[in-house]
């Protein structure tokens, strides 16, 4: 069937990432570098442009400011056609609180929705790494009579309580029979007990009956406001949920391990574990797909550099990303990713970890296993992630998996002084 519906696109990128602190300590989570160049709503927009849905509002609420300054430097397109990506922040239209949850965020901006007047609203989430053509969702959507259409992957029976959860009719494969959002533990899928299939927080809507359901939901006071907790189990109790398998999403040029690649990265451990998937020698999650191009912001930094330090210490890259800007001066960089402008001196070692903009790393200083946020500077001969217990004490946030993560521009002592 030719779709020649009218889509409006809404990004929700107005979330807290408290699991993601330090790193969202003054920046919304989608706002979050990720990959040397990107930022996390880099992933959801060049999606929706690669889908050639090019009318697109993203919702912004808390700490917004970088991420309205990344939208409008990178992302601002001609409107002359029509198409727009443009940031509304929380407008209190319908009164004086801000979001109260995911739904009363659309609910507060539903002129938008009656301005665009579009047949279908595509919602999604800000903060995954992953490719996906919506308008294959969407066809199935149309083709399938759903009023309301979610997308599922499958994910450990472990996570059940951090997704929604999907149980897909019997008698129809494109049809949910229950959703649940994040519940305490969910027995696992027949075809394979370790797994249960996860809202991947997309959704397609029929405009109208999305307009109904948010007007339904805003006179109750008996939920969160919540498109997972409580839009999608509204549509699912009146029969009206479709769902639409991921993995049926057909990428160009992508391999068939990169084609269904999908990563929450919510937490720092999942938000590290992402960056080790991009640069593994046959990455588990490929950005080289020029038929599907990661769009981002051009930086203005000169070409990476490798050299020589003092005493001729080789300066070298090895299974790492290394972004414009970065100079190895003499020091080694091993299964890392250096975001713009980073700087390694002579004897400086990096392992296994992520460098945001402008990170130092001093003379024979030593990084292992960390995340180092915009600006730090690690001093000459400092270590970092070698000792969980010394890091704790110089009030660095260590995880559970034993990743240090320093917030931006915290100090570290010089060695000595801790
Ligand atoms: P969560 O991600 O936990 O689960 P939520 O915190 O509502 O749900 O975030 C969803 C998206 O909405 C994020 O992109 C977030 O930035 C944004 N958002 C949250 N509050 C907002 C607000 N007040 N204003 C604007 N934007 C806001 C959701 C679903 C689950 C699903 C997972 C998949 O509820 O069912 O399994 O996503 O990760």
């Amino acid at each position: 069937m030719p779709l020649t519906k009218k889509v409006l696109a809404i990004v929700l990128a107005g979330g807290e990432g408290n699991r993601l602190m330090p790193l969202t300590a003054d920046r919304a989570k989608p706002a979050v570098p990720f990959a040397g160049s990107y930022r996390l709503i880099d992933f959801a927009l060049s999606n929706l442009v690669n889908s050639r849905y090019l009318q697109i509002v993203v919702l912004t609420q808390y700490k917004s400011h970088s991420l309205d300054r990344h939208i409008s430097e990178t992302w601002r397109m001609s409107t002359q056609l029509g198409n727009y990506i443009a940031s509304v922040p929380a407008q209190q239209r319908v009164g004086k609180s801000w979001f109260l949850g995911s739904a009363n965020a659309i609910y507060q901006s539903l002129n938008l929705i009656h301005d665009a007047n579009p047949d279908i609203v595509v919602v999604v989430g800000a903060d995954h790494v992953y490719r996906m053509d919506f308008a294959q969702m969407v066809a199935q959507h149309v083709n399938s009579g759903a009023k309301a259409t979610v997308a599922a992957v499958r994910q450990p029976l472990h996570m059940a309580d951090q997704f929604g959860v999907i149980e897909v009719d019997q008698n129809d494969p494109q049809k949910i029979a229950a959703f649940v959002e994040k519940p305490a533990s969910t027995p696992g899928l027949a075809a394979d007990p370790s797994q249960f299939l996860a809202s991947m927080g997309n959704y397609v809507f029929d405009a109208d009956a999305l307009v109904a359901a948010l007007h339904v939901d805003a006179e109750r006071l008996d939920t969160k406001h919540d498109m997972g907790g409580d839009i999608i189990p509204y549509f699912v109790n009146r029969g009206e949920a479709g769902v639409y398998d991921f993995t049926l999403n057909d990428i160009p040029g992508s391999t068939e391990r990169d084609r269904t690649y999908w990563r929450d990265v919510g937490t720092i451990d999942s938000f590290y574990d992402a960056h080790m998937d991009l640069i593994s020698p046959l990455p588990v999650f490929n950005l080289y797909n020029s038929e599907w191009p990661i769009y981002t912001r051009q930086s203005i930094s000169p070409p990476a550099k490798f050299v020589r330090g003092e005493n001729n210490t080789i300066g070298t890259a090895l299974d790492s990303i290394v972004a414009n800007g970065v100079v190895i001066s003499g020091g080694v960089v091993e299964g890392s990713v250096l975001s713009n402008d980073v700087y390694v001196a002579t004897s400086g070692r990096v392992i296994d970890s992520v460098l945001m903009d402008k990170v130092q790393i001093g003379e024979g200083a030593v990084v292992n296993r960390a995340i180092l946020d915009k600006n730090v500077k690690v001093p000459a001969g400092a270590a970092i992630g070698l000792d969980p217990d010394l890091d704790r004490a110089r009030g660095f946030k260590v995880t559970e998996s034993g990743i240090t993560v320093l917030a931006k521009g915290q100090e570290v002592p010089e060695p000595g002084d801790e």
